[in-house]
């Protein structure tokens, strides 16, 4: 009998282990950690690893020893970080184009740092469509100075008109941006913003909603006074747990697994 119930507990802890690490990170798409050799500040141009891209980095930039850091909602950092020190801007293609043929959730975590702040700095992380023009631009965040208000406050933007409410006063601290995109087929899609997020987000900081949102690569930029912009830990998933530290599963659970092999035991 004590047998039993062992191998019974040993069951329901196992599936709970397999059931908590199949769901961890099952869905991470793309990741940009930056893990490139920093010695000399090496240019970010040709950089060529992390997960889930279609090409290399191109544009300005380097590639600067150690990660940002932010809120508890933060995964765990890898790698250096991406800095554009230069008036400037760095695109990547996704391995994945995104839009609303069929309607789909995406979530995108990064942290963002302008070090040197100033009245007229655009200082951004960005999505494009198609090419690496302005006017394909699906997505802005940060300080817009010169492309929105001009107050020293963080917005985030879609297709170049739908600007969302103030995220709050710019700073010269490392910033965890959550984003969540709702893509649906036939209606408008949805922009969520998160500035500074725990690991329960709550309401979204700024909301912006359109007929449609297509992207399919990521930038960083810095324009203006003093360029310091720096880029980290880029996620994309199909899940918030893919770019979210959200609670582990609590220890609730587990008990009642154990109750249930405990039962079951009883019931022989
Ligand atoms: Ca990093
Ligand atoms: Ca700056
Ligand atoms: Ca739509």
């Amino acid at each position: 009998m004590k047998k039993t119930t062992s191998n019974l507990t040993k069951f329901a802890l196992g599936a709970f282990a397999f059931g908590a690490l199949s769901s961890a990170n099952a869905t991470l798409v793309s990741y940009e950690s930056f893990d490139y050799p920093p010695p000399g500040d090496p240019f970010l141009d040709g950089s060529n690893g992390g997960l889930g891209f279609s090409s290399s980095w191109r544009g300005s930039g380097l590639i600067d020893a150690g990660s940002l850091t932010g809120t508890a909602g933060t995964l765990t950092p890898g790698g250096n970080k991406g800095l554009m020190d230069i008036n400037g801007r760095a695109w990547r293609n996704l391995s994945t184009s995104y839009n609303d043929s069929v309607t789909q959730t995406i979530y995108v975590s990064l942290l963002m740092r302008d070090g040197t702040l100033n009245a007229t700095d655009y200082t951004v992380f960005e999505m494009f469509n198609g090419d690496d023009g302005d006017p394909s631009r699906a997505f802005q965040l940060g300080l817009i100075a010169g492309d929105g208000p001009n107050d020293g406050n963080i917005y985030s933007k879609v297709n170049n008109t739908a600007l969302s409410s103030s995220l709050g006063a710019a700073t010269t601290n490392s910033d965890f941006y959550l984003i969540q995109f709702d893509l649906v087929n036939g209606a408008d899609d949805t922009v969520s913003v998160w500035r500074n997020p725990g690991i329960t987000p709550g309401l979204a900081d700024g909301t912006i909603t359109v007929p449609s949102i297509a992207f399919d690569r990521i930038a960083f930029a810095a324009f203006g006074g003093n360029p310091d912009q720096a880029l980290d830990e880029f996620r994309l998933g199909t899940e918030l747990v893919d770019v979210l530290a959200v609670p582990e599963p609590t220890s609730a659970s587990l008990v009642i697994l154990v109750m249930g092999a405990t039962l079951l035991r009883r019931k022989r």
